[in-house]
């Protein structure tokens, strides 16, 4: 698998010189200031993919070439947004790089309730406590029909638990949770969260699914024809929460995306991370069912933490890489064998570009403050590890 590193551009605190002694060879990378809906240049592209290949790396994954929230509920200029999404993909396929992730999430992107939970060794994980997002979406946010969402005893373990937040630490939680919001930061207020919200009421889940097949149906020919692989990230946590339906999060969801637009540009991004968070994930099966249309994988782990409550989603925290309710070595085995299955068949993409996704804040990540998820020395120690197993792999493959 080729190896890869996450870099959010020129902001990122970590440079690519530092990336480069990581081992990575190649980089991940968006540019992040265009906002969705609107055109990625062919100079911006180009620009950027220099300013990688001058450090003796190559740009191989765009992440993410992102959808705007219009196409995902079809109002306002969503067609317009179909010609700049087909307008990127013909800059990308001048000066850019052939696999372009995107995500399909409502609203929002990925969501914890904690980004620096203490860990037993001195680092620290990023965690979603399932009690923390109950006081959240029942009490802070103050969600229409949230109640109808959590058992009673959630409920009550909820109101416990506000009930001893003092004021900073329900400010910190709400940061916390919006944190994920695409583009916000944590600018937004809780009522900007409500109107987005409230911009998917009658949208189910099979009408959302409409509207992803739709818009697969308006970009991925123009990929296509272009040479170029759409990979879509599964949604994380994956479950409905904040009552937005949830598309991406089983393996079944994938297979009914690429068969209604069966074309090899329109792939998956394999997020065990992401995934792994589900108690049916099994990685060996995943790539089974649909290793052909694999064209990017995160690895990454989490253990599930119920904490005696059968809420929405389980409690859980990021994990080592090769330590979590995801068995890694199996993951990493099954992708091998797909790269070898492409390889005997001839396909020029037999390599798959991976990344160690989110790291442990460890040793001097704790004061850099990098991007939550985004340490250094965690995701060093993660491609480390990920790289371990590979090597131990590749004689039995
Ligand atoms: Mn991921």
């Amino acid at each position: 698998m080729r190896q890869t590193w996450r870099w959010f551009g020129p902001a990122d605190r970590i440079s690519l010189p530092e990336i480069r002694q990581t081992g990575a060879v190649g980089i991940v990378s968006a540019l992040h200031h265009v906002m969705p809906g609107e055109v990625w240049s062919v100079d911006e592209i180009a620009a950027r993919r220099e300013m990688i290949e001058a450090a003796g790396l190559t740009w191989d994954v765009v992440e993410s070439l992102p959808v705007s929230e219009a196409v995902k509920t079809q109002t306002g200029d969503y067609r317009a947004h179909y010609d700049a999404y087909r307008e990127s993909l013909r800059n990308l396929a001048e000066a850019g790089p052939a696999v372009i992730c995107y995500n399909f999430m409502p609203v929002l992107d990925w969501t914890r309730t904690s980004l620096r939970h203490p860990l037993p060794s001195g680092g620290t994980a990023m965690r979603f406590d399932l009690v923390d997002f109950a006081v959240f979406d029942l009490h802070l946010l103050a969600r229409p029909g949230a109640a109808a969402d959590y058992p009673d005893d959630l409920r009550a373990a909820a109101e416990e638990r506000l009930s001893g937040m003092d004021d900073n630490a329900r400010a910190a939680l709400v940061d916390n949770i919006v944190a994920g919001l695409p583009g916000a930061n944590d600018n937004w207020s809780l009522d900007e969260v409500r109107s987005l919200l409230a911009t998917y009421d009658g949208i189910d889940a099979e009408r959302l699914r409409g509207h992803l097949v739709d818009f697969l149906g308006e970009v991925v020919p123009e990929a296509e024809r272009l040479g170029l692989r759409l990979c879509a990230h599964p949604d994380d946590p994956p479950y409905d929460i904040l009552g937005l339906p949830r598309i991406l999060s089983v393996a079944e969801d994938y297979e009914a995306i690429v068969a209604a637009v069966d074309s090899p540009a329109n792939g998956v991004t394999m997020c065990t991370g992401s995934l792994g968070v589900r108690p049916g994930f099994d990685p060996t099966d995943f790539v089974g069912r649909l290793g052909p249309k694999i064209h990017f994988a995160h690895l990454r782990n989490t253990r599930r933490d119920a904490g005696g409550f059968d809420g929405p989603v389980p409690a859980f925290e990021e994990s080592e890489h090769l330590d979590g309710d995801t068995d890694m070595v199996a993951a990493i085995r099954a992708l091998m064998q797909e790269e070898a299955r492409r390889r005997a068949a001839g396909r020029s993409d037999a390599e798959i570009p991976m990344r160690p996704d989110h790291g442990h804040d460890l040793l001097a990540d704790l004061e850099a403050k990098a991007q939550p998820g985004y340490p250094l020395i965690g995701r060093l120690r993660g491609l480390a590890e990920l790289r371990g197993v590979m090597a131990g792999l590749a004689a039995t493959i």
